[in-house]
């Protein structure tokens, strides 16, 4: 019609196919790359962390997570995102690449969203999954290497020396004890290191090697730390090369028998009525060499026991009498009690 298209004219239309999708389209998964280890797929309710690259399928990129240098980080299948992202993002595997097309209906609609996605539009996503956990994760331990003897078990208080690597789930070396010339110290408890650790260090053997696998609630969390991504999932590669039991906090010996009945009578040993600190100091190194005690690891015998003398001569005059011990004594069973009233 008018004048531009004469009658009987034929028409060449050069046509460019932007965008095609039906309403019934749902959303497709393709160029699948699935890791050859993978214990467990993403469910309603995880938390997980990948990369994207969003484009239009006429290969546009309109959004990259890469660009940004972070991954982006979200629940699945709680309605925080696209609802067909929500969906391309179950039954996923760590380290899983899928390249997913989400219609419309199930993006941004009729409506696209501001300048960046047009009315309507096809997005077509590459998603590399880097890690994801659950909220109701606990620290998951596999034990690699176990020696055949093995008297004794890492426990809370102890001083534990080990090697560890700290990667990402992918690999990616974070932290290591090798870096250092000395293995890594630890009182187990003493929120020395992250809580999932110090977890998963405890009932180890000497030479046992382990992977912790520690989700984020148990160690950075939401926050990371200097070198961590926020949220990530760490592994820790641990051998337990030695380790020392320990006291209860507070603590800078402890009977691992029955004590004395009469305890300074015990102590002075010369019985001349009185200790100096080289009496005391004898006293609690025969405990020690016998077995019967145990002192904090961690410190010279010298300093547990200049410290353990100077808390009990408590005039200061260079000796400790019987009712200055005894006073010291009561103290510490009051200590005792009271812990025992907070459990
Ligand atoms: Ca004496
Ligand atoms: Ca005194």
């Amino acid at each position: 019609s008018g004048t531009e298209i004469p009658s009987q004219a034929t028409l060449v239309f050069d046509v460019l196919l932007v965008d095609i999708h039906n309403p019934k389209d749902t959303v497709t998964v393709e160029n699948q790359v699935v890791p050859e280890s993978c214990s467990r797929r993403s469910v309603v309710g995880d938390y997980i962390r990948y990369h994207y690259n969003g484009s239009f399928l006429n290969g546009v990129t309109f959004d990259t997570s890469y660009q940004r240098n972070s991954t982006y980080n979200t629940y699945i299948g709680m309605g925080y995102i696209i609802a067909g992202m929500d969906q391309a993002l179950q039954g996923v595997c760590i380290g899983e690449r899928r390249r997913v097309t989400i219609p419309p209906h199930l993006a941004y609609g009729e409506q696209g969203a501001g300048d960046v996605i047009p009315p309507s539009a096809v997005l077509v996503f590459d998603i590399h999954v880097i890690d994801f956990h659950n909220p109701n994760d606990t620290v998951n331990i596999q034990i690699l290497y176990r020696p055949e003897v093995c008297n004794d078990t890492t426990a809370v208080n102890d001083l534990v020396h080990y090697h560890y690597n700290c990667t990402l789930v992918d690999g990616t070396l974070l932290f290591s004890s090798h870096d250092y010339e000395n293995v890594q110290d630890a009182v187990l408890g003493s929120d020395k290191v992250i809580d999932g650790l110090d977890e998963g260090l405890r009932g180890m053997c000497v030479g046992e090697k382990r992977l912790i696998t520690v989700p984020p609630h148990l160690g950075h969390g939401e926050r990371g730390a200097t070198g961590v991504p926020s949220s990530a999932v760490l592994v820790f590669d641990i051998e337990m090369v030695s380790f020392e039991k320990g006291v209860p906090p507070g603590y800078l010996f402890v009977w691992l028998e029955e004590s004395p009945a009469n305890l300074f009578e015990a102590l002075d040993m010369n019985k001349n009525g009185e200790v100096p600190q080289e009496e005391f100091g004898e006293f609690i190194k025969l405990q020690v060499a016998e077995g019967k005690g145990r002192i904090k690891p961690g410190l010279t015998m010298e300093q547990i026991v200049t410290d353990m003398f100077q808390n009990q001569d408590r005039n200061k005059d260079g000796m400790i009498t019987g009712n200055e011990l005894k006073l010291k004594v009561e103290e510490d069973k009051e200590r005792e009690e009271a812990n025992h009233d907070e459990l």
